[in-house]
């Protein structure tokens, strides 16, 4: 059997609704599972107040996962767990039960109207930096260079490893 060779994406998890820690754990659990893909490194857990949002702290993370799904077929599975987590669409930013954001796909810049890349506000977010650059310390985001060099611009917003 010949095998593609696996491009490397980077997943944004969040939420808050339920029970977040335990939601978060078991979408990372999937994620392991995903066809055509190998997970890779797994933050730890962190804890943060919505952002530009409402409703209780949230609880992100992120995930490498090792893929051959295209960039597309990727964020159709991320949309498949957000439903089978119960996810329900009332209003931007509403409390989410999951949100599994396509953050990064090897250095591909994609801006399609379903799909942007990089994710388009992943270098304002202290939640996203800070679990990013814990497994991946020298990852660049592309037009926006090394991530490490973006969190200075984050260190205001207050987060907090969950342990
Ligand atoms: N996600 C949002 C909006 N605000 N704030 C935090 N702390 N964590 C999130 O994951 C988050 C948010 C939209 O997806
Ligand atoms: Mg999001
Ligand atoms: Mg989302």
């Amino acid at each position: 059997m010949t095998s593609l060779p696996l491009s490397t994406a980077y997943i944004g998890l969040g939420a808050n609704l339920g029970d977040p820690q335990e939601t978060v754990k078991a979408a990372l659990g999937f994620l392991a599972t995903l066809r055509q893909s190998r997970a890779g490194r797994f933050s730890s857990l962190y804890r943060s107040a919505p952002m530009d949002a409402d409703g209780a702290d949230y609880i992100n993370a992120v995930a490498e996962l090792h893929t051959s799904l295209a960039p597309a077929e990727l964020l159709a599975a991320l949309q498949d767990l957000e439903q089978q987590f119960g996810r329900v669409r009332s209003y931007q930013n509403a409390p989410r039960t999951l949100d599994c954001d396509l953050l990064l796909y090897d250095q591909q810049i994609i801006c399609t109207e379903s799909l942007q890349l990089p994710h388009p506000r992943m270098h304002q977010r202290a939640f996203v930096l800070r679990p990013l650059t814990e497994i991946a310390p020298d990852i660049h985001i592309p037009n926006f260079g090394p991530a490490r060099a973006l969190l200075p611009e984050v260190a205001s917003q207050t987060i907090a490893k969950v342990d």
